[in-house]
């Protein structure tokens, strides 16, 4: 018996009578154990030291080449009622799911060991947070978990005192992709997921616990699940707010969180809570407050730089398993927009030759923990989380959406989150640049019927009096001929000041039908290179084209059929009515 929980014991039993591993090992998340799984994984091949001199502690790991991002195609959220999981889902129903993964688990852990993974999502001693099991076959799973989360002895510690927790099972199978299976049983807070050891897929703490159940179970119980940034922004004066963003994968999260203020805006400071998920609760006095469910980073590697973000470029120095990136004749690892080396060998691990295509995969991710980013926020550990001031909804879009506007209420909030849409990335599996409606940057992670949820959001403005206010921003706009009209990354703080003085009633705004826009001259332009005419074009909004795109969302919503909530639906009539 390793844990005094008879459920849990019986579950790993059943586990690995069904899957056959030659051995068990239980984890106790030490430090001790994180270096004997780096030498096995060494000695086996599956990871590389990259240069121990200028980046100690850093490894490279190479996945198979048709295993390198999330498969949306391939997950599936398995209710009893088909229509408790959504047209924003694939669905399948429970028996006909756990018949088709059980079949590609069996005997499928013969040869290799089973790790199971006690967790916790969340600050070890918070009431917000929550707690899970992942059994997998994969050493370079349990490396990330430990990284990614609070796994080990006092994880199950917690689970065993709880008696509850998320059942997670992943074994990478034989990778092949049309045997590639990640399914969710929410009503079972059960995942089940094979065939895949890439992050979203593997790391099942991640989108299929913190997001997929997470979500489901949130909205039993009277909070938020949510894929938002958790950022603290620290004016000169001292007074410090905190925002909870929401952009689509692979947009600039993390860069977002860990943004260094430009010289031009001295005495402001940063702090990084959480850079891909956030869980929101109503405090005891009405504030939204939220907890960062991770303890480390899985981020987009190529692009990373002391420009783009300063401290995610030192961070990776240390500590990292680089997954996908390419490495110099020097053996460091290399990506496009690394400012300098240059690739000898490609992510592939061959001679690297641009006739390939890119050195590093555009996917290629850093996994490390939290606290090496030098703006982490010891708040992140707090078990009362932080309080919220603003919700940022945004995505990646060349055209029509301003460079930020305000939402008139929660309901019109709730509305401009189910608006959002963006151009598709290497995140998942598919076509690049496509926009697709992604409300709350949730379509790949909301675990049940997206109507369901916008009611639950909706359901907030009765709760308190003391919501936040909901914003939009967009860093992507673009001129016809493709040049970005604003120049994003740190001076992004520029519209994150006028959001918080818009919290506090400091700053006026211009009242439009999509909401409040700001006046031109109340966006901090000091020092910045930015002509009139962007500026009135990022700050003005084209009723044509917003109309339609209001009609487009009418549409969207529509499709939702009965279990729309009506007073979406009037949002977006009242939006649509004022714009002709
Ligand atoms: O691939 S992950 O799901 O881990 C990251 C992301 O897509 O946001
Ligand atoms: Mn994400």
């Amino acid at each position: 018996m390793k844990t005094k929980l008879s459920a849990l014991q019986t579950w790993v039993d059943q586990v690995a009578s069904h899957t056959l591993p030659d051995a068990i090992h239980w984890c106790d998340g030490s430090d001790a154990e994180y270096q004997q799984m780096i030498d096995k994984m060494l000695d086996d091949g599956t990871l590389s030291k990259l240069n121990q001199h200028t980046y100690p502690n850093c490894y490279l790991h190479r996945s198979d080449p048709t295993d390198v991002a999330r498969v949306e195609h391939r997950t599936f959220v398995c209710t009893g009622e088909k229509d408790d999981a959504g047209p924003n889902n694939n669905w399948m129903n429970p028996a006909d799911g756990h018949a088709k993964v059980d079949a590609l688990f069996a005997g499928t852990m013969k040869g290799r060991t089973m790790y199971v993974i006690p967790y916790c999502m969340g600050p070890i001693d918070s009431p917000f947070s929550r707690c899970g099991v992942e059994i997998t076959d994969s050493p370079y799973v349990l490396i990330n978990m430990k990284l990614m989360t609070r796994m080990g002895k006092k994880a199950l510690q917690r689970i065993e005192k709880e008696e509850s927790f998320v059942k997670g099972l992943h074994s990478t199978g034989d990778l092949s992709p049309d045997r590639r299976l990640i399914m969710h049983f929410p009503e079972e807070l059960l995942i089940k997921s094979i065939g895949s050891g890439y992050g979203g897929n593997a790391l099942l703490g991640k989108k299929c616990h913190a997001l997929r159940i997470a979500s489901f179970q949130a909205r039993r119980e009277g909070w938020l699940a949510e894929h938002m940034l958790i950022v603290g922004l620290e004016s000169p004066t001292g007074e410090t707010h905190y925002v909870a963003c929401a952009f689509p994968s692979a947009c600039g999260k993390t860069n977002l969180a860990m943004l260094i203020p430009p010289d031009s805006l001295p005495g402001w400071k940063v702090w990084t809570l959480g850079d891909d998920i956030a869980w929101l609760h109503l405090g005891d006095d009405g504030q939204l407050r939220a907890i960062n469910p991770e303890s480390g980073y899985f981020g987009v590697v190529p692009g990373t730089n002391e420009k783009t973000n300063k401290n995610a470029a030192d961070m990776i120095k240390r500590d990292t398993i680089f997954t996908n990136v390419a490495t110099t004749a020097d053996n460091e690892p290399w990506w496009e927009g690394k400012t300098d080396g240059e690739p000898a060998i490609d992510w592939q691990g061959r001679p690297y030759d641009p006739a390939n295509g890119k050195a590093a995969h555009p996917n290629s991710r850093f996994t490390v923990a939290a606290h090496n980013n030098a703006s982490y926020s010891s708040l992140a550990d707090a078990p009362e989380g932080v309080p919220i001031s603003a919700i940022v909804f945004g995505g990646r879009r060349k055209e029509l959406a301003p460079l930020v506007y305000e939402a008139r209420s929660w309901e019109h909030g709730v509305l401009v989150g189910a608006g959002v849409a963006s151009e598709t990335t290497a995140a998942n599996v598919g076509e690049v640049g496509i926009v697709r409606r992604d409300p709350m940057a949730m379509k790949p992670f909301c675990g049940y019927n997206f109507a369901d949820y916008w009611t639950h959001w909706l359901s907030f403005a009765d709760k308190s009096e003391h919501l936040p206010k909901i914003f939009h921003v967009n860093w992507f706009r673009q001129t016809p001929d493709g040049k970005f009209l604003w120049p994003g990354f740190g001076e992004n703080l520029r519209v994150l000041e006028w959001i918080i003085d818009r919290c506090e009633n400091r700053v006026g705004a211009n009242e439009t039908p999509i909401g409040y826009l700001p006046n031109p001259d109340d966006i901090n332009t000091t020092d910045l290179d930015i002509s009139a005419d962007a500026l009135a074009a990022l700050t003005s909004i084209d009723r044509d084209q917003w109309r339609t795109e209001m009609e487009s969302v009418g549409e969207y919503l529509d499709s939702y059929g009965d279990r729309l909530p009506k007073a979406l639906k009037h949002q977006q009539e009242r939006v649509t009515a004022d714009l002709t």
